[in-house]
């Protein structure tokens, strides 16, 4: 019929590929950007059948976020504004690696089939588009077009060059009816932000000193942050690799992951920045992490990482539950228990962990990727995760929120201006701030900054809330990453046997050692993570586990 046709058609513009295999990883397709077109083309495909089966808007982000400017990327963002379900990577995988066009169609229309799909109908579908700033984008995202304009009743919207958090956050909203243009998206963040100001207890003395300053990555988040802080009152921001002519390269020298990784200054800054409060997005603004420059003599940095914001917001968000508490305890207690959870992963540093768990705060582990982390914070009313690189959120529950909006309306009658009602409007104007879809640098910074100011912190304050573990992190270039598999969130592994007993002798040899392997998402390597008392010994300790995986 006529949708075989047009698939067809179309598909034969898009040939894929010879003799790469693509898999959509936890970071959807991403490559050299020269071979991308037919991925994206397909991606197109995949994202029109997930809105007819979902009846929803979904969205498509065109990115290849920390990687190098000549790579490019894929991914899907689900009616809830979360990853991709993770059904329907298979799918994915087979799709983009059909060999011609008449593969591909045969495979659609069986999977259409049997996720009972069906074309040309009354349904309609709508795919959302995005992009950040690489110049291969374009040409990708006319790609991304005509892969979902191939599926019968299916549109494209092109929202153009946009954070991928900001994209998830449109998805969101769109699909819950709510506000859902950029601007909106401008307007919440910046208006749950002056509440949260509004709230700080005392009068914070607010400095020269106190400016922020940000590294963009020179990508899409530092051009979209000199929008947002048009928007802010008290808070002074000065954006610095923004992308503009003349400012660098994308992620070279620069960025969220250069800064986590290397522990040195990114390009741009040096001497005259010595003890100033600086952050790094990375090049899709879905990372951010903090530092502050340590001496005048070298590119040392202090690095504040995404562990370090996750103990942030849990005591932020601790201390206003037990405002709560206090006076309600009765009915918390009885009725209402929030449940608070934590969740990490392995590359967590040991000594962030020993710190929440002696706050009494319950700390679960995932497997490494966002998919894993939302998914269990999802499961607590309030749940927090964090990559150690900076990737996370605060997830809080319709239950919660609902719970909330009732205090708020009980205690506006019951004790206006009192401390509860005051946590609760903190609690709210959080929720609506910080990213419900995804890890969000812009709001991340946001809430970061407030909760300094409530806490009267310096970042230098801040970083001592605990001493970081020295850790290393090396990889190990493998024929088949595939035949190393692990479990109880990657930290054990259990293929190649003998592995993992090997890596416990080493480890024992260490004072405070812990030391984990996994084969990589992204790459074909397996990691090697090490932490123990010394650097000398997380490098000694990383170095020997290597051995064992080569
Ligand atoms: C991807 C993941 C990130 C993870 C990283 C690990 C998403 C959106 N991003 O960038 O969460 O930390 O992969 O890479 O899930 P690796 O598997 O190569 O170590
Ligand atoms: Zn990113």
């Amino acid at each position: 019929e006529q949708q075989r046709r047009v698939l067809l058609e179309s598909a034969s513009r898009f040939p894929i590929p010879q003799g790469v295999k693509l898999s959509y990883g936890t970071a959807g397709f991403r490559a050299d950007a020269s071979i991308l077109s037919s991925t994206v083309f397909r991606v197109g495909i995949l994202a029109a059948l997930r809105s007819l089966k979902t009846q929803s808007v979904i969205g498509l982000m065109i990115t290849a976020s920390h990687n190098q400017v000549s790579d490019n990327g894929v991914k899907v963002a689900d009616p809830s504004g979360g990853m991709l379900t993770q059904e329907w990577e298979p799918f994915a995988d087979a799709l983009a690696n059909a060999v011609d066009a008449e593969h591909l169609v045969q495979m659609i229309s069986e999977f259409a089939k049997k996720e009972n799909i069906s074309f040309g109908g009354v349904q309609s579908a709508e795919v959302l588009l995005g992009r950040d700033t690489r110049p291969s984008g374009e040409s990708l995202l006319e790609a991304a077009k005509q892969g979902i304009s191939s599926v019968v009743g299916a549109v494209a919207t092109d929202l153009g060059i946009l954070t991928t958090p900001q994209l998830h956050w449109i998805v969101r909203s769109r699909n819950k009816s709510k506000k859902s243009s950029e601007t909106d998206y401008f307007e919440q963040l910046s208006s749950s932000f002056r509440c949260l100001m509004d709230l700080i207890p005392r009068e914070m003395t607010i400095s020269e000193t106190d400016e922020l300053i940000v590294d963009g990555a020179n990508g899409v988040g530092g051009e979209k942050l000199e929008e947002l802080k048009k928007l802010l009152n008290g808070l002074v921001i000065q954006v610095r690799n923004s992308g503009k002519e003349g400012e660098g390269v994308l992620n070279q020298g620069v960025g969220a992951d250069f800064v986590q990784k290397e522990k040195v200054v990114p390009s741009g800054f040096g001497q005259n920045d010595v003890g100033m409060r600086c952050a790094s997005l990375d090049g899709d603004a879905d990372r951010l992490v903090y530092f502050h420059v340590l001496s005048k003599s070298d590119n040392k940095i202090e690095l504040v990482d995404g562990d370090k914001i996750l103990s942030l917001f849990a005591l932020f968000i601790k201390e206003q539950l037990s405002i709560l508490n206090k006076k309600e305890e009765k009915e918390i207690n009885d009725d209402h228990p929030v449940s608070l959870g934590i969740v990490q992963t392995a590359y967590a540093n040991g000594a962030s962990t020993d710190y929440l768990k002696q706050l009494g705060l319950e700390v679960v582990f995932t497997p490494t990727g966002v998919k894993y982390l939302h998914e269990k914070a999802s499961e607590y009313d309030i749940g927090i995760y964090f990559e150690a690189n900076g990737h996370g959120t605060i997830l809080f529950s319709e239950n919660v929120l609902c719970w909330l909006e009732t205090r708020n309306k009980e205690l506006a009658s019951t004790s206006e201006g009192s401390e509860q009602q005051k946590s609760v409007k903190r609690l709210l104007a959080v929720s609506e701030l910080i990213n419900q879809a995804v890890g969000d640098a812009l709001s991340g910074v946001l809430l970061v900054e407030t909760i300094l100011r409530h806490m009267g912190w310096s970042i230098q304050r801040w970083s001592e809330l605990y001493q970081d573990l020295p850790s290393r992190q090396l990889k190990v270039k493998v024929v088949d990453r595939t035949a190393v598999i692990t479990t109880n969130a990657e930290t054990e592994v259990v293929k190649p046997s003998g592995l993992q007993e090997a890596i416990n002798s080493e480890t024992a040899k260490y004072p405070k050692g812990r030391s984990f392997i996994r084969p990589s998402g992204t790459e074909d390597v397996i990691r090697v993570y090490a932490e123990a008392s010394t650097q000398e010994a997380a490098d000694g300790l990383a170095k020997s586990v290597a051995q064992h995986v080569d």
